[in-house]
């Protein structure tokens, strides 16, 4: 895989390699940009704001969003692919899930553009003196956009719709577990007759490569990432001293709240989905569960049975429902939580370890489902972040019990309220410290709504006209009349 710099596919003779996490064979060779080649991606996309991108007007760059979509769909099949063979995840969860969207961005971004207006006040002073102001929108310039490996093309997308939508010309750093979808996601926009430029992928790790070379390039005008809240720290700094802008999409330890009067089937079918859902590798999935206590066992002894039928395989097996983690690096990590969890005395309802699946898969990451009781909010396991397939149910007595418990977290970016008194739905969702609260569902998505989170979960919001808030910078006329 190769990087896409000013509309050329650039080797740079310096390469790692991508391994499967379903049985540790080699998916391909990367070349990893070093900083000649960051600096070259961040210069064309300064040349391309310099050329005729920078004077394209709405209704071109809406078509060509919507040409890049058309283009997505074309080559859904290789992305389909692509997506899995990083990730390990079954190619029927990348096909509904990530490549699906990834049209899907495009398509709403174009929309959103096309049909966002600008602001315009008539001015009338008390001294009689007239006036016409607008605000007239501008690009941010040359954005960074670093995303992480859990929905590579989905969280990718996510950012570089609007970004073009606004005119802006991009450098993407995807991660180093997941180059392939983007490397695709480079000859599509080639394909679909995005100006040279424009559109820029640079691969490589994060400190001391391509992720660092970027932050800290003076020639960039922005900042969107998504990914660890350590890491969107690290991209703070990094970028404070030219007093850059920052969009980021940041960690979670989201919390379900069950109540008695909740259709538990329909629950427990949300629960399953929400903690198990990409392997627990989503940033919104559940980690804490707090079920109230008529209904605790009855919950815990359902979500344990669903985690039981999950079915581990190769991704284009139409059995398999469960993948692997991203990398046994990253299954080190969340086996660590795992070995906590039993060391602050979590009683494992389910799982809590790492399967056989026989020698076929033995290279691979996988990791079993786990469930655990007994486990408190002061305990590290029920308050860090473990990007898995784990969670811990708690039972609460009262509404405000589990509202306090759920909202004691230094995160804060989605929610999930189970319940069938509306008053209560309403009451609860809106009193939690989160972006997103949903009720009786899980990660059904509205993109034009706002997306984001609150403490460590982030800063700003994406989606609809809020995207276009970091990707523009409105400029004020004042005419006098
Ligand atoms: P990560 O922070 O380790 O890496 C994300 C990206 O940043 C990668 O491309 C990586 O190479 C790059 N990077 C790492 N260090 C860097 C540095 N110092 N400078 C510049 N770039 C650097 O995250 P991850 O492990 O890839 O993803 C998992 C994390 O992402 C979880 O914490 C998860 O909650 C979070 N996430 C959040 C959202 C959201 O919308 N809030 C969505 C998806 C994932
Ligand atoms: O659905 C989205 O738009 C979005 N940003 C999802 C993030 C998922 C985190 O892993």
């Amino acid at each position: 895989m190769t990087n896409f710099v000013g509309g050329r596919f650039l080797e740079t003779g310096r390469t790692f390699t991508k391994t499967s996490p379903v049985d540790g064979s080699v998916v391909g060779q990367v070349h990893e940009a070093d900083a000649t080649t960051v600096d070259e991606a961040v210069r064309a996309a300064r040349a391309a704001l310099d050329g005729p991108w920078g004077r394209s007007s709405v209704p071109e760059r809406a078509a060509l969003l919507r040409r890049i979509a058309t283009r997505v769909e074309e080559r859904f099949d290789d992305l389909v692919r692509a997506e899995s063979a990083d990730t390990g995840k079954p190619l029927h969860l990348a096909r509904t899930l990530d490549v699906a969207r990834a049209a899907a961005n495009f398509r709403a971004f174009a929309d959103t553009v096309a049909a966002h207006g600008m602001d315009s006040f008539l001015t009338e002073l008390p001294d009689g003196r007239r006036a016409l102001n607008y605000a007239y929108d501008k690009p941010l310039g040359v954005v960074a956009v670093i995303v992480p490996w859990n929905l590579p093309l989905l969280l990718l997308t996510w950012k570089v719709a609007p970004a073009l939508a606004c005119g802006n010309a991009v450098v993407v750093k995807p991660s180093e577990e997941t180059p392939s979808s983007a490397a695709l996601l480079a000859e599509i926009m080639a394909e679909a007759g995005v100006p040279d430029g424009v559109f820029n992928v640079v691969h490589g790790f994060g400190p001391g490569s391509a992720g660092e070379f970027l932050t800290t390039h003076p020639g960039i005008d922005g900042v969107t990432f998504t990914g660890e809240s350590a890491t969107g720290s690290a991209i703070m700094r990094a970028v404070a001293p030219r007093v850059r802008p920052v969009s980021f999409e940041l960690g979670g330890k989201n919390a379900a709240l069950v109540f008695a009067d909740a259709d538990l089937e329909r629950t427990v079918d949300g629960l399953a989905r929400s903690v198990f859902t990409n392997t627990g590798q989503v940033c919104l999935c559940t980690e804490r569960v707090y079920v109230q206590r008529p209904v605790y066992d009855e919950v815990a002894a359902a979500l344990a049975k669903r985690a039981a039928e999950l079915r581990p395989g190769r991704p284009e097996d139409p059995d398999t429902t469960f993948g692997p983690l991203i990398s046994t690096g990253h299954r080190e990590k969340v086996r660590s939580y795992y070995d906590l969890a039993v060391r602050e005395g979590a009683r494992v309802l389910t799982g809590g370890g790492v399967p056989d699946l026989g020698e076929d898969l033995a290279g691979g990451a996988w990791i079993e489902p786990t469930l655990w009781t007994g486990l408190t909010n002061t305990d590290r396991v029920v308050r860090e972040e473990i990007f898995g397939p784990a969670a811990a149910l708690i039972p609460f007595d009262d509404e405000d019990e589990a509202v306090r418990l759920a909202n004691d977290t230094e995160y804060g970016l989605a929610a999930a309220v189970w319940t069938s008194d509306l008053e209560r739905a309403h009451r609860v969702a809106q009193r939690m410290r989160v972006g997103l609260s949903w009720v009786n569902t899980w990660f059904l998505r509205e993109l034009r709504a706002p997306f984001g989170g609150a403490g460590l979960s982030g800063i700003g919001r994406e989606g609809g006209t809020h995207s276009l808030h970091f990707y523009r910078q409105p400029t004020n006329v004042c005419v006098q009349l």
